[in-house]
């Protein structure tokens, strides 16, 4: 069956994405990166723009996200993603430039960047994987730690007057004038998992078509750090992440 047969949906059998090559994941079972950069790959095949698709990775475990998928991409030093792919995208304005982020290159490291990227209105969209904690170092605390959530750097549980309070970047991102979409998704069901393919392919056709910048984040799993089984860490995201960190749009100016 050739490509082209195989996205006729009656033809579709389950299978990887072509984008997808055969080198093995470093991801640790039940981590959300391998779903997200599942569903990736699919929009940008479903799109058509494989070989017109830059990507910027971050620091952090998706640092070796250029492994596994066949595009373009630039691996950019801890936080400057949002920088290195304001370049690109001025450079090479029709081609889709993308980041792919963790919650402490975004978030913490790369505030700056991320911020002023979006508020550029940057044609570019952000993906921003959210697992509450710096999976890649040993699960030390990040700005998006819940509440009384233990950590590495944070043994008794996140503590207010200690630590300060977990930082919305997401609710902010949604405040700036260069942000044309800004939403909340997650990869722990079937249906979400549909839901943030489609967020991720409306960011991506924002991109193209230079309407600004979208954001979509993706509240994670990383059941390593967090010390749980994958199917406890799904169960405790749902119970403890969802109700901070609410799914769905915060922002969508395209409709
Ligand atoms: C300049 C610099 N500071 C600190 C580090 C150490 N470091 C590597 S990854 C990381 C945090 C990664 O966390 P996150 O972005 O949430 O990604 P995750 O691993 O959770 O997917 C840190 C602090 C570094 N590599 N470079
Ligand atoms: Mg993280």
């Amino acid at each position: 069956m050739t490509k082209e047969e195989l996205i006729i949906p009656e033809n579709r059998v389950y299978g990887k994405p072509s984008l997808m090559n055969d080198t093995p994941m470093h991801y640790c079972p039940g981590c959300s990166h391998g779903l997200v950069h599942k569903i990736i790959a699919e929009v940008i095949e479903e799109m058509g723009i494989e070989e017109d698709t830059i990507a910027i990775c971050p620091v952090g475990c998706a640092v070796f996200a250029y492994r596994y998928l066949n595009v373009d991409w630039i691996e950019a030093s801890h936080g400057r993603a949002p920088a290195c792919a304001s370049a690109v995208n001025r450079l090479w304005p029709n081609k889709l430039t993308f980041t792919y982020q963790g919650d402490g290159d975004m978030a913490c490291i790369g505030t700056g960047e991320s911020i002023h990227a979006m508020n550029r209105g940057e044609n570019i969209a952000m993906i921003f994987i959210n697992n509450a904690i710096y999976g890649m170092t040993g699960g030390q605390m990040a700005p998006t730690t819940l509440m009384g959530m233990k950590t590495a750097t944070c043994p008794y549980g996140r503590q207010a007057d200690l630590h300060g309070y977990p930082l919305h970047i997401t609710d902010i991102a949604a405040t700036l004038q260069g942000t044309c979409y800004v939403t909340r998704q997650a990869v722990n069901t079937v249906p979400n998992i549909r839901k943030a393919k489609k967020a991720i392919r409306q960011a991506f056709e924002n991109a193209m078509n230079k309407r600004g910048c979208s954001l979509v984040e993706i509240v994670s799993t990383c059941a390593s750090g967090w010390k749980k089984t994958p199917e406890q860490a799904n169960q405790w995201m749902e119970e403890n992440m969802f109700p901070y960190y609410p799914l769905g749009d915060l922002k969508n100016t395209v409709q």
